[in-house]
């Protein structure tokens, strides 16, 4: 492990002003969004989306780094340029999904465990052959009645460490990302108490498997009330009680945070952001960003549509939602931000 290239790397990924953008959708998740507009669920269409949100005008502005899929890092723009060359060349640095999905975890139903670790080594030494800097493993905790168990965060716990050892092993910078789901009717409190348990068992396996926190990114969810809960809190509440679980579980040697937006509208993930940085940010010891995928690309999707004709339409609202949450990870955006897409990807 090279600790001074990790941490230069880390740096690099949580600029001020700056953040990640995930567009590491498996091809499964990637062609159910495309469905759901009714976009081809095509290799090609894929390639063409991928390559709109990479050439969006000015987007180094905003993002310090991408977060790359399994066919995504290996394609090419239309003129043949491949895509890392085109991101090296903006002075975006390139990520790389390398989980396998989440799948059923045996004798706990409703539960699951995060798999690739088999192979992992070689594959992560073809990824950084390719240009990768960093990579990204996503575990997933459902809370319901009886849920998560002990079982559940202890297993993705585990995978998540010895993924994130061996990325460091690799040269790579491991975002590691314990995703406490939004789905169900609990509480911002429940949601607190879960994140809480989840986050001390990540920083357990992360200390017994050695793993440099100066050299690694949290991705965690914002803690928030069930989408099913009948009170939404206010965002400095939101803000508060993120930052309160945040400070009390993370190290801080940690490199930085790095948000997940879970199914939040774009507008809210930006607002809540924004509320810790204004409120917190003079007293954390690590950066605090985002790594949005939907809360970045769905408005601008749900603008493209597959044509060729709206692809300039849909590139200044990606460079709209990712300007605006540069000003989040600032504290300067405001909701009258909004409505101002093509003024801001302009100026
Ligand atoms: C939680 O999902 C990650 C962040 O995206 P959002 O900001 O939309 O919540 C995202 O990077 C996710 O891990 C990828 O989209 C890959 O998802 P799948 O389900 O295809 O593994």
């Amino acid at each position: 492990m090279n600790a001074s290239e990790l941490i230069d790397t880390a740096r690099l990924m949580l600029a001020p002003g700056k953040g990640l953008l995930a567009m590491d959708e498996s091809t499964p998740t990637c062609n159910e969004r495309f469905a759901s507009l009714g976009i081809p669920q095509t290799e090609a269409s894929r390639r063409a989306w991928r390559e709109l949100i990479i050439t969006t005008p000015r987007l180094a502005d905003s993002i310090s780094g991408v977060i790359l899929y399994d066919e995504t890092i290996r394609q090419r723009c239309t003129d043949g340029t491949p895509f890392v060359k085109l991101l090296n060349d903006a002075g975006i640095v390139v990520g790389i999904k390398v989980d396998t999905g989440a799948k059923p975890l045996a004798g706990h139903a409703g539960e699951k465990i995060t798999e690739g670790l088999d192979g992992l080594r070689e594959r992560l030494q073809g990824y950084s052959a390719i240009g990768a800097r960093f990579a990204k493993w996503r575990a997933v905790i459902s809370i319901g009645p009886g849920l998560p168990s002990t079982a559940c965060i202890a297993a993705n716990a585990h995978a998540l460490a010895r993924y994130a050892a061996l990325c460091q092993e690799a040269g790579l910078v491991p975002i590691v990302e314990p995703e406490v789901l939004m789905m169900g009717g609990h509480t911002l409190q429940g949601c607190a108490e879960v994140s809480m348990q989840v986050l001390h068992e990540v920083f357990e396996q992360l200390y017994v498997q050695g793993v440099l926190l100066e050299g690694m990114v949290l991705k965690p969810n914002m803690l928030l009330p069930g989408l099913n809960c009948s009170h939404q809190d206010s965002l400095d509440e939101v803000a508060d009680a993120t930052v309160t679980v945040l400070l009390r579980a993370l190290p801080a040697a940690l490199a930085g945070v790095a948000f997940l937006s879970g199914g939040q509208s774009a507008e809210l993930a930006s607002a809540r952001l924004n509320a810790m940085s204004q409120r917190h940010k003079w007293r954390l010891p690590w950066a605090l960003t985002f790594s949005f995928a939907r809360a970045i690309q769905q408005p601008a999707l749900e603008i493209w549509r597959g044509g060729a004709a709206n692809v300039m339409q849909a590139q200044r609202a990606l460079g709209h939602r990712a300007a605006c949450n540069s000003a989040a990870q600032q504290g300067t955006y405001s909701a009258a931000m909004e409505g101002m897409g093509n003024a801001i990807n302009d100026v």
